[in-house]
């Protein structure tokens, strides 16, 4: 079971970390075989290896597309130690074995994320490299494939194990990455090929390869199986890249709630200070401020009850006071862009707190995919990057809406985009008043979020529910007036709509009769 290493074939694009390994291989006297430029940045740090030309006798050739498609290197890979035939057709054809195969491919994915021309995007198809990786995952029995930096540690471990073996156990698992990484590749390239004569980008699917997956305690519920794939883009940033500072281990529906907090205040990356509280995947507070702070309270206000045990995502570095203020609540997972001494302090106190730092936030406008899976198949498509901007909203009504309202609609629009629909979406000065998320009409989900709007002033001792004076966003058209008349009875002034029912007209003297001001989007944000 223990096959130790000799020679070792490396030829890699991501460089990370190759010098320091080979440097510790060579010393443990193994010798080196490499493709072009990986030879020079080993020979460049004064380490010895050998041409993989002066190995097969072929100069790479065809701009590189054939440097290692050969019988001396596939058949060092591939002969089975065990077989005197296999042993018999090495010694004839001068073929010497490998035992280890260092190799990552051509960033494909990467060349296409940076938005490269199809030349070069064609050109970034590795053959050469997926083949060797092949070969050595294939003949697993007697060679090892490492295909990222992040197995190199494992390999000298072994070896330090092992006198300067591999032991099978160890090559049957990077075996498995092996494979995982070339299908991950290959249905990278073929995705991109699908997608290309469309015009889409189909890089962002970056299928997930296995090494990258993380297994969860448990799912949704704890009888079920969970695991957190990451893709191997490097484009890839998001809730599943945050660095976690402190907290007990992330749950499955703490990575789902801490994403929808993220993306919502991702929206306001640009904006002034903001703070999202999410709550099984809904907000159950929005708000803007001058500080963070304010913004938390102002968010809590929204709906203090349903805070509790809530995920927060804020749009700045936490400072202390904020976090002294978060800490007030029992909250599982605060996510920032970063945060200073002061607020690390305040919650290495909170030993069970979650502390997320994400880095700049992500582009709310970038494209995507999403996905779903529904039984038998999967549905694929863009994710919701549409927004709609002040010049873009058509007012629909005799009045059109003061400043104060209008800017209270594009935030309550925003927020409304994040909530599971129906969605009604009630905000008074930047911050959220009410939210009604979820129901199966429309109608129900105007009343509820008036009715938590309620609870909200009575638990705070205001003498009016923050819906009196309001905008009111609603993510899909109203298909009758009722839940617009419904919106203006909890005090709302200003509406915010896609528009687009056949009885708009009904909707628009509703709203007219009441004084409201409405405006369309023209675009709608349904949610499932
Ligand atoms: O163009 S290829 O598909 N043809 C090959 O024969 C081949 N052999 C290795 N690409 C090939 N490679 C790839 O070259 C490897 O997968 C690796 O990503 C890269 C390393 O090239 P260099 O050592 O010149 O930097």
């Amino acid at each position: 079971d223990f096959v130790p290493i000799r020679r070792a074939l490396i030829s890699v694009s991501d460089k990370t970390g190759i010098v320091e390994l080979c440097a510790a291989l060579a010393a443990r006297g193994v010798a080196l075989v490499s493709t072009g430029g990986t030879s020079k940045a080993l020979r460049d740090a004064g380490l010895p290896v050998d041409d993989v030309s002066d190995l097969t006798g072929f100069p790479e050739m065809m701009d590189g597309r054939v440097k290692t498609l050969h019988p001396k290197v596939h058949g060092g890979l591939l002969a089975d130690r065990d077989v005197p035939d296999h042993m018999a057709a090495m010694a004839a054809h001068d073929i010497l074995p490998i035992d280890l195969a260092i190799i990552n491919l051509y960033p494909f994915a990467a060349t296409v994320a940076k938005g490269a021309g199809r030349d070069e995007i064609i050109e970034n198809i590795d053959i050469g490299g997926p083949a060797m990786v092949r070969s050595a995952a294939k003949n697993h029995a007697h060679v090892a494939i490492l295909t990222a930096p992040d197995q190199y540690p494992a390999l000298l471990a072994a070896l330090d194990a092992h006198d300067g073996a591999t032991d099978l156990a160890l090559r049957k698992s990077l075996a498995a990455a092996a494979f995982a990484h070339t299908a991950a590749y290959d249905a990278a390239v073929s995705g991109w090929f699908a997608g290309v004569d469309q015009g889409e980008t189909f890089a962002p699917l970056r299928v997930m390869a296995s090494r990258r997956a993380a297994m969860l305690r448990y799912g949704e519920n704890p009888h079920q199986l969970a695991a957190l794939y990451v893709p191997t883009g490097p484009a890839a940033r998001g809730i599943a890249q945050a660095v976690q500072v402190q907290g007990k281990e992330l749950s499955y529906n703490n990575y789902a709630d801490a994403d929808a907090a993220l993306e919502l205040v991702s929206e306001f990356r640009d904006g002034p200070p903001t703070v999202v509280i999410v709550k099984h995947a809904n907000p159950c507070g929005v708000a803007t401020a001058d500080t963070l702070i304010d913004a938390y309270k102002a968010a809590l206000a929204c709906d203090s009850v349903s805070a509790f045990g809530g995920i927060i995502a804020v749009n700045r570095p936490l400072d202390g006071p904020t976090a002294e203020a978060i800490s007030g609540i029992f909250t599982e997972v605060v996510a920032a862009p970063d945060a200073d001494d002061d607020a690390r302090a305040v919650f290495a106190k909170k030993k069970n707190l979650r502390l997320l730092l994400t880095g700049d936030l992500p582009d709310p406008a970038r494209s995507g995919l999403t996905t779903k899976i529904i039984a038998g198949g999967v549905l694929v498509q863009q994710r919701d990057n549409g927004r709609v901007t002040r010049d873009q909203v058509q007012v629909v009504t005799k009045r059109a809406p003061t400043p104060q309202e209008f800017d209270d609609c594009m935030f309550a629009w925003v927020v409304a985009k994040h909530v599971k629909s129906n969605a009604i979406v009630y905000a008074k000065d930047g911050s959220t008043a009410g939210i009604g998320a979820g129901q199966m009409n429309r109608l129900e989900s105007a009343r509820i979020a008036a009715w938590k709007a309620r609870d909200a002033a009575a638990a705070a001792h205001w003498a009016h529910p923050r819906t009196i004076g309001s905008a009111v966003a609603s993510d899909a058209f109203f298909p009758f007036a009722d839940g617009l008349i419904a919106a203006a009875e909890a005090g709302a002034t200003a509406v915010i709509q896609p528009g687009g029912s056949i009885r708009d007209a009904d909707v628009i003297a509703a709203a007219d009769e009441r004084g409201l001001a409405m405006v369309f989007t023209g675009m709608r944000h349904f949610r499932h």
